[in-house]
């Protein structure tokens, strides 16, 4: 398992044993589970998807997001309404963790009119303007340039809002990573670069890939600021996305964050748990580190939660998942001439 050079400053919200304040444990304990509350709503709607795409309810390309829960939620939970979120295929975790409906997700899922792109985007394509989700990504590498662009658009209008840019380790191989990097930096945009060092892109691992395995230190190349930071430890990637969503809001600097990570399902539903490309032994060894497993069991040590209190919690997000199903089912398909809506934009001169 990598190992993750300890952060230099914001490591923890609250170092261990240090006495806080009631009011302030109280709050913490409120946020933490809140957090283990978005994990945990993440992973069993992915569960459940699995499920779904196994009996044809779901089709097409369809990756989950399973073991990386920590990623979306330690960064989407400190952003304001106003901010931006654009990513990769992967996408249901962070949807959900923006607040979109687990309905609206599933439906989508299903290809159904009351999906949030009305069933024509299917998995990888997840959007609402409403909450800042600019998608939802297929070609890789693709969104990153558009990142920049929403960068510049905040700077251009005066604003103080941030986007976070998602995206796979594999992707800081493509040339529009580096020219998107390069104007960030060099015009200082409000831009979050957010790398999930999953260690594959799809059966390619991270080392036969980059010649930099500390993808990291990538940002030197466009003097950019720069972390790396343990992804199945939610607090650690809110401590690091704290400092670099800051220095955009206020300094409009950009960040780059590999988070590392791991997937515990294959690429897509196309591809086996564990094959050719990784070992048994290798995902069992993750496994260890399952981020919503480290978390509760934290926040029991700490007497933030019970046992039962978890289940209760478990239960609840098991219902809101299957009245996500319920409601996909029962929602019609677009009838065939929707097809050609929305494609071209007619204007007026
Ligand atoms: C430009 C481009 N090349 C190839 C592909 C096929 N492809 C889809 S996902 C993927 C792997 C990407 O891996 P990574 O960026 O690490 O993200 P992960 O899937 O691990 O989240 C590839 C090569 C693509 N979608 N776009
Ligand atoms: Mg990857």
């Amino acid at each position: 398992m990598p190992t993750v050079k300890p952060r230099k400053k914001g490591d923890a919200e609250r170092p261990a044993g240090a006495p806080v304040p009631a009011q302030a444990a109280l709050e913490a304990a409120a946020l933490h589970r809140e957090l283990l509350r978005s994990m945990l709503l993440q992973r069993r709607f992915e569960e459940r998807c699995a499920e779904m795409y196994a009996i044809g309810r779901i089709g097409g390309f369809c990756h989950l997001y399973i073991g990386q829960e920590a990623v979306s939620t330690g960064i989407i939970h400190q952003l304001r309404g106003d901010d931006y979120i654009i990513t990769t295929y992967r996408d249901h975790g962070q949807a959900l963790a923006r607040g979109m409906s687990a309905r609206a997700v599933m439906a989508e899922l299903f290809g159904r009119q009351d999906g949030c792109a009305r069933g024509k985007g299917g998995s990888m394509h997840m959007f609402d303007r409403q909450l800042g989700f600019l998608g939802g990504h297929g070609i890789v590498g693709g969104h990153i340039p558009i990142a920049a662009g929403v960068g510049f658009a905040i700077k251009y209008r005066g604003g103080d809002q941030v986007i976070v840019c998602f995206m796979g380790e594999a992707a800081v191989n493509n040339g529009a990573f580096h020219e998107a990097l390069n104007m960030a930096a060099l015009w200082k945009l409000p831009c979050l670069f957010i790398i999930e060092n999953n260690r594959y892109g799809m059966g390619t691992a991270v080392e036969r890939a980059s010649a930099v395995n500390d993808i990291y230190k990538r940002g030197a190349s466009y003097d950019m600021p720069r972390d790396v930071v343990d992804g199945q430890d939610v607090l650690a990637v809110r401590a690091a996305a704290a400092d670099a969503i800051a220095r955009a809001r206020t300094e409009s600097t950009p960040t780059l964050l590999e988070i590392r990570t791991y997937r515990f399902m294959g690429h897509s539903m196309s591809d086996a748990v564990a094959g050719t490309y990784r070992t048994r032994e290798e995902l069992e060894q993750y496994l260890k580190r399952d981020p919503i497993t480290l978390h509760r069991e934290r926040m029991e040590r700490d007497g933030e939660i019970t046992a039962a209190d978890v289940t209760a919690m478990d239960e609840e997000i098991k219902r809101i998942v299957q009245d996500s199903i319920d409601f996909a089912e029962a929602s019609p398909e677009l009838p065939l001439a929707a097809l050609l809506e929305d494609v071209t934009v007619e204007t007026t001169s």
